[in-house]
């Protein structure tokens, strides 16, 4: 009986794992650096696999962030400048990354309560209505790319 089940969740497990390459979009890898001044916004990072069509990352909300932007950073005549995007748009079977000196998500307003080492529930709603939902980790601020954040 017992080797039965230890059977049974193994199939489960190796479901599971397919379905995750599967038809929907997925989120790995999300972190969030809040900002070393309160107040001032957090960056959030992650990356978007595409499922089995072409999609678009419509936007990205939080219970314990006012609002979120999609950004792109981009040097523009030697001055890097951050742009605010409608959407991303995100292939399928495609990585798309949001790092640091890149695409990043800003959060602004992240409640008083969340600290280095805790977490940030993160929202993705996708344009063909697939909903994903992370806890993005969060590390305190003090990166070497901080001050050329905001
Ligand atoms: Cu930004």
């Amino acid at each position: 009986m017992r080797r039965l089940l230890a059977v049974s969740f193994a199939l489960l497990a190796l479901a599971a794992c397919h379905r995750q390459g599967g038809e929907k979009p997925v989120v790995a890898d999300a972190w969030v650096r809040l900002p070393a001044v309160a107040g001032r916004p957090a960056a959030g990072y992650f990356v978007l696999k595409g499922g089995q069509t072409d999609d678009r990352l419509l936007s990205i909300d939080s219970a314990v962030v006012n609002k979120i932007e999609m950004h792109e950073e981009a040097m523009d005549g030697g001055v890097m400048t951050m742009r605010q995007m409608a959407d991303v748009p995100l292939p399928k079977g495609a990585d798309v990354a949001f790092a640091p000196g890149g695409k990043h998500a800003m959060l602004f307003g992240v409640d008083a309560r969340i600290t280095p080492g805790t977490a940030i529930p993160l929202l993705f709603t996708f344009k063909s209505g697939a909903k994903v939902e992370v806890e993005a980790k969060t590390e305190a601020a003090g990166g070497d790319m901080e001050g050329m954040h905001h």
